[in-house]
This record gives C-alpha cells, sequence and structure tokens, in this order.
C-alpha cells in the first residue's frame, strides 16, 4: 500500500485507513492507492465488510482544493464512489472531526455512517463558489430528504452528529473508540446479511418531498444569492436529484460543477479561501506563543464590550474595566441584553449564555488587571487618554503580558513608545459590533516582538476572528483605503448622480449596500465629528449634520426612514440641498452612469491598496483582500479588490484612472508604480516588504 492508504485485516473487517495529513484531503496520491484498495477488497473473500476511516485529527475534509485549475488526474472521487456502490458486503465510513465536501460524498458511496459523537458533516463546496461534484447534491436528499439537503448545501453549513443521526445521514453515534465501534458495527452488519442498499437506490426520503414547499424555499435561498452563482447551481442540482433519474441527475451536477469551478466567482472564492490562512501567518521564523488564559479590556462601551463578548465566546475569563461603578454596570447590562437578544432569536441556548456571563469580571480597579496575559483598551479615540491608560498598564501589567490599543487610527508606534516595554505593545484594531464582525487587523508596531505578533494571530482563530497582520499608518490598510474609495463620493452628487444611483452601483457590483446608505446605518455623525478633528469638510455632509439629520438614528440622514423603519427612502429635500450646493460651486450638473461611479471609487480602493503593498504597510496583496471582504463587505465573488483588480483589468485601471487624474487633478487617481507594474505584468507579487 501507499503511505496515505494502509488495509488492515481485523479479523475479517477490511479497515481502509487514509492518512494525508494535515486533513486527510482527497489529493491524487490518496485516491489512486484508495480506489485500488477497494477494487481488490471488492473481490477479497476474507474481507467480510470494509471499513474506511482515517488517521489524525479529522476524516477527510473534502477533494484537495490546490488541484482544481490543474489537469485532473483519475481516479476522481466520482469513480471511488462508483466502486463503492459495486461493493456487495456492507462498507460502513467511520467519521471523526469533520467530514466535509468530497469526505462526505465519499461516505455517501458507503452503505453506512457512524461517527464520533463530536464529528460535524457537511457540503460547504458552496463557499468556494462550487457544489458538491462527488454526487452529494444527488445522494444527500436521498438520505434526509430534499428540503434538509437544499439547506444544507446552499448554507455549506455543517450539522453535528447528533442531527446527522436525527435526519437520517448517520447510522449510528459513538463515543469512545470510534474505530473499534466501526469495525464492530461492520461486523454487525455483515452478520445480519443485509441486503446492502447502496444510497443511490434509495428513493423513499424523496417520495416525501412537497414541490410546493420545495419552490418556496429555493425561491428564497436565490433571492439571498445577490450575484454569486454557485448558490442557484446548487438548486438546480437538488432540484434534478427529486425531478431526474438518478444518472440524469448526476450527469447534471457534473457539468455545473465543471462550469463552476473554471469560473472567475469560484477562483476568486479559493483565492480568499488560502487568503485568509496565509494572513494570519507572519513572515520570518515560526516564534514561540506566549500563554493567553486571563483577558482584560478596559472600557465597557459599545467596543470594549463588543471585544470582552468576543473574547468570551472564545471561552476565556474576561475582566472589564471601566473607571466608574456605573459606567462599568452600564457596560455589563449592554452584554447581557445583547445575549439576551441572541437567545431570543434562537441563536444561543440559555445554558450558553449563562455560561458566559459567568467568565465576566467588572472592576474599576487598574491592579485587578495585575495577573492579565493580554490587555486591550477600548478606550476614547484620543492620543492623550490612550497614553495615560497605557502608563497606567505599564505599571500594573505583569513581565511579558501583551498590551494591545484597539484604536482605529492612531499611530501605534507612539502609544508603543509611551511604554517601557514597546515590544509588548501592539494594535488590535476590531471592527464593530466586534463580538460579530470577522475582522481583526493586528498593528505590528516598529518594536512589536514577533512571538507577541504570532500569539495574537493565532490567539485571532480561536476567538473567531480572521486576522491580518497590518503595518502602521493613519487608517491602517482598511479604514485608509476606505477614505479613497470614498474621496469621490460628494464630487458624484455635486456633479449630478443621486445617494440611490450611488448606492445602486454599489450593490449591483454587489456590496451589501453602498456608502450613503452605510453612512446612515453608522450615523453621519462620526465621520463629521472625524472631519472637524482634522479641519476637513463636507459640503453636503456637514450640512446634513448641522440639520441633525444623522442618519437611521435620527430619522433621516441621506435618505428619509419611516418611524421604526430601516428602509431608505429617496429625500427631495436632501437632493435639492445638493443642487443648491453644487450651484453656489458653479458645478454644471449632468448624467452619471454607473460605469463612472465605479471608476471613481473602486479604481481609488484598488490604487490605494497598490500603494500600502509598496509602502509594506501590508505584506501580501492578498491579505488586502482578506480585510476588504471581512471587514466592509467586498463581494466574495470578486475575490477582494486586488483580486478583482485582475479581472477588471490592471491596464484599463490604469488608463481610467489616468483620465480621472487628467480631468481632476486630484492625487487619488494618480496610478501608484506598483499598479503600473500590475499592469504589466498581471501579478502584485515580488513586493519586497
Ligand atoms: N484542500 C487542500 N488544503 C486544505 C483543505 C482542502 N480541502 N482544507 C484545509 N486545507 C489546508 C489549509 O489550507 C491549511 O493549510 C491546513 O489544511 C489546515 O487547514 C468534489 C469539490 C477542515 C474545517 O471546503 O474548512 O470537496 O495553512 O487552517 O482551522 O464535492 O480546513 O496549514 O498550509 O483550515 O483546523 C470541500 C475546507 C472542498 C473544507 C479544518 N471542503 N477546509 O480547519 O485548519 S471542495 C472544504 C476547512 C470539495 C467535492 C468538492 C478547514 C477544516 P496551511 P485550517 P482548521
Amino acid at each position: 500500500m501507499s503511505s496515505s492508504v494502509n488495509v488492515a485485516n481485523e479479523n475479517g473487517v477490511a479497515v481502509v485507513m487514509i492518512d494525508n495529513p494535515p486533513v486527510n484531503a482527497l489529493s491524487f496520491h490518496v485516491r489512486e492507492p484508495l480506489y485500488e484498495a477497494l477494487a481488490a477488497l471488492r473481490d477479497d473473500a476474507t474481507a467480510k465488510a470494509i471499513v474506511i476511516a482515517c488517521a489524525g485529527r479529522t476524516f477527510v475534509a473534502g477533494a484537495d482544493i490546490t488541484e482544481f485549475g490543474k489537469p485532473v488526474q483519475q481516479p476522481e472521487l466520482r469513480a471511488i464512489v462508483a466502486l463503492l456502490e459495486t461493493i456487495a458486503k456492507p462498507t460502513v465510513a467511520a467519521i471523526h472531526g469533520t467530514a466535509l465536501g468530497g469526505g462526505l460524498e465519499l461516505a455517501l458511496g458507503c452503505h453506512f455512517r457512524v461517527a464520533d459523537q463530536g464529528a460535524k458533516l457537511g457540503l460547504p463546496e458552496v463557499k468556494l463558489g462550487l457544489l458538491p461534484g462527488g454526487g452529494g447534491t444527488v445522494r444527500l436528499p436521498r438520505l434526509v430528504g430534499a428540503t434538509k439537503a437544499l439547506g444544507m448545501i446552499v448554507s455549506g453549513t455543517p450539522i453535528s452528529a447528533s442531527e446527522a443521526k436525527t435526519a437520517g445521514l448517520v447510522d449510528a453515534v459513538f463515543d469512545g473508540d470510534l474505530l473499534a465501534e466501526g469495525i464492530r458495527f461492520a461486523r454487525e452488519m455483515a452478520a445480519a446479511g443485509g441486503p446492502f442498499t447502496p444510497v443511490r437506490e434509495r428513493n423513499g426520503r424523496l417520495a416525501e418531498t412537497e414541490p410546493a414547499a420545495f419552490d418556496r424555499q429555493a425561491a428564497e435561498l436565490a433571492k439571498k444569492a445577490r450575484g454569486l452563482e454557485a448558490p442557484l447551481a446548487c438548486i438546480e442540482a437538488v432540484r434534478n436529484a427529486i425531478t431526474l433519474p438518478f444518472d440524469e441527475a448526476l450527469a447534471a451536477e457534473r457539468q455545473l460543477f465543471l462550469k463552476l469551478v473554471s469560473g472567475d466567482q469560484s477562483r476568486a472564492q479559493r483565492h480568499l479561501f488560502f487568503a485568509e490562512r496565509e494572513a494570519a501567518k507572519v513572515p520570518g521564523k515560526d516564534p514561540q506563543r506566549r500563554k493567553i488564559a486571563r483577558v482584560g479590556i478596559i472600557g465597557a462601551g459599545t467596543m470594549g464590550g463588543g471585544i470582552a463578548m468576543a473574547f468570551a465566546n472564545g471561552g476565556f475569563p474576561v475582566i472589564l474595566l471601566e473607571t466608574s461603578e456605573e459606567a462599568l454596570q452600564r457596560g455589563l447590562s449592554m452584554i447581557e441584553k445583547n445575549y439576551a437578544v441572541s437567545v431570543s432569536r434562537g441563536s444561543l441556548s440559555e445554558e450558553a449564555r449563562q455560561q458566559r456571563l459567568g467568565l465576566f469580571k467588572g472592576s474599576t480597579d487598574y491592579a485587578d488587571l495585575a495577573d492579565c496575559d493580554l490587555v486591550i483598551e477600548a478606550v476614547f479615540e484620543d492620543m492623550a487618554v490612550k497614553k495615560q491608560v497605557f502608563g497606567k498598564l505599564d505599571a500594573v501589567a505583569r513581565p511579558g503580558a501583551i498590551l494591545a490599543t484597539n484604536t482605529s487610527y492612531l499611530d501605534v508606534n507612539e502609544i508603543a513608545a509611551s511604554t517601557a516595554r514597546p515590544q509588548d505593545v501592539l494594535g488590535m484594531h476590531f471592527f464593530s459590533p466586534a463580538n460579530v464582525m470577522k475582522l481583526l487587523e493586528i498593528v505590528r508596531a516598529e518594536q512589536t516582538a514577533p512571538d507577541a505578533l504570532a500569539t495574537v494571530a493565532e490567539l485571532a482563530r480561536r476567538i473567531g476572528k480572521v486576522a491580518v497582520v497590518v503595518g502602521v499608518c493613519h487608517g491602517f490598510v482598511g479604514n485608509r483605503m476606505l477614505s479613497a474609495r470614498g474621496a469621490e463620493n460628494e464630487f458624484l452628487l455635486l456633479e449630478g448622480a443621486t445617494p440611490s444611483q450611488v448606492d445602486k452601483a454599489f450593490t449591483d457590483f454587489g456590496w451589501p449596500m453602498g456608502p450613503f446608505q452605510m453612512g446612515d446605518l453608522a450615523g453621519l455623525d462620526i465621520g463629521w465629528r472625524n472631519r472637524k478633528a482634522r479641519g476637513l469638510t463636507a459640503v453636503v455632509a456637514d450640512t446634513l449634520c448641522e440639520q441633525g439629520r444623522f442618519g437611521q438614528k435620527t430619522g433621516s440622514g441621506w435618505y428619509r426612514y419611516e418611524s421604526g423603519s430601516r428602509e431608505p427612502a429617496a429625500d427631495s429635500d436632501v437632493e435639492e440641498l445638493i443642487r443648491a450646493k453644487a450651484a453656489a460651486l458653479g458645478i454644471a450638473r449632468r448624467e452619471i452612469a454607473a460605469d463612472e461611479i465605479i471608476e471613481r471609487t473602486l479604481y481609488p480602493l484598488v490604487n490605494e491598496g497598490a500603494r500600502i503593498l509598496e509602502e509594506g504597510v501590508a505584506a501580501r496583496a492578498s491579505d488586502i483582500d482578506v480585510v476588504w471582504v471581512n471587514g466592509y463587505g467586498f463581494p466574495i465573488g470578486k475575490g477582494g479588490p486586488m483580486f478583482w483588480a485582475g479581472l477588471e483589468g490592471g491596464a484599463r485601471i490604469v488608463e481610467r484612472l489616468e483620465h480621472w487624474h487628467e480631468r481632476t487633478g486630484r492625487p487619488i487617481f494618480e496610478p501608484a508604480s506598483l499598479l503600473r507594474r500590475f499592469a504589466e505584468t498581471g501579478s502584485w507579487e515580488g513586493v519586497d516588504c
């Protein structure tokens, strides 16, 4: 046998053990020996039953994603599953860890599936812009019914072993020695004598489908696709499973898969899969991690409370410090309310709510932070206040504790220099709401120790965050690029566009919402305060704020909101204000097309990303993509701004930036030299940073 697949005979039960670290992906060097082993065992009379299991921490986690886009090497997974279904003796998949994608499809080729109680099973291909291409769309509905299958395949969300047992996907759940239990189960099945019916021949659950209910569910799911092809293909494939004979549905699945796997959207989403894993890796030698057990958060406001919840959700005991008992209680009660809302929505059990609340300890005394391993400040965004906090922290925190600032744009080098331990200081820029948003920018200051950085990057995943290491500059990566993306917004309005037109150009592109609707959601007063602090103006937005129009929270901003509604309605008063401002500035208004809106907002976004790469504030172009997809809702089907630049064409972006630079003279349109090089080479790589 090969090093990736080994076969042992346990008193008449053949055990096929896959061993392909780290996640037993079905790489070619696994598929080939696996096929050979199963073909041999099919005709081996000494094997009364077959168990497929995996070494290491998980059952097969899917096809090898790195193989997509390369020449296909036979046998493919589909051939292995087809072979499995010709085997008359009982076949059993013994699942631990995660059986995902092709891993679950391999298990669906077996007569039986048994699982460890902690196992998870799912078909997450849709998250890669794909659909299950190994027969999952045709077999899963035959075990769990079309409705359950459709929900699992279109969401890509795995289910627990117990849920899988209830649904009919798993035949037994064990708590203990899974392999031994799997072998015993297989032996019992062999002794019982069958019949052993392949999943492809089981149509009972399909017959339960109510076409009208299925169509309603499909229509609801299709509405959420927001321009992504894979969810629609998943729906079509599951519908085929109900309406077509097995082999026709299987062939249709294959065609849908081939179309998706070669498409831009799947390439973009596979790019993001690996980019997210790269972004958390700190270039250079992999240092020792520091122990993080106790976490302190300074500031129990919106951000501090959200950050504290993120750590409690990750199982960490949290000390939440405020300047007064009243402020502390206000923060703690907001946290309790947030958890209560989650329970009422059914997204959190009462038991989990109690357990998480039990992890919080409140304090108004810095001395209580003395044994924390990590302290994060989320106080008022003012350098003097931050320095005061770090001065106190420097005095009480234990040696080796990591001291983090949640600042969204202040100079972390300056904050670090205000302590005697700059090597322990870094930025942890969470995005509001911090207990929900996945992005965490980890700001590497000049003197931040590599082990402190690596510790926090690893910690991020334990609290469900996607970490990106960034350098120090105003706004780091995300907010700095956000400024570039929004620099033309008011000019577009003054020159003839309406807020709705700009926002529609964005939502048609695939954004969840456009900049003006986003401004109304976040509150226009935030930007107004920042502009005043920096001596900047925005002729229209400033006037709206002076009129008390801060957005949703005041019932009007760029749009009007009927009482209690969050639905934006175009406001003729705002459009009149824009026209008046334009007239006062002598700006002749004209029709502005969606293409122009995209060119004057998203091309500067890419250009600023190129500058950030040139300056070394980001280590990789893919890091910038991870920031924008996880922090700002950049459409995943376009892979992030830097990946999308490749789809759009670097030369076209440069040409249009030059056009707008010549027409307006504004610096954001001056193409970065790295962007020019990208236009020539098609690659962001080779950037020394
Ligand atoms: N292929 C190749 N590499 C993979 C991989 C995969 N399927 N899954 C993980 N890796 C790498 C990953 O890049 C990382 O590499 C290392 O393994 C550890 O991963 C035909 C078409 C299983 C839940 O989508 O969800 O089957 O950074 O850091 O946090 O229908 O990995 O160490 O160099 O994520 O413990 C469907 C993808 C594929 C599952 C484990 N399957 N993987 O999480 O570790 S398409 C998936 C995951 C398919 C068929 C279709 C997670 C995990 P490095 P990690 P983790």
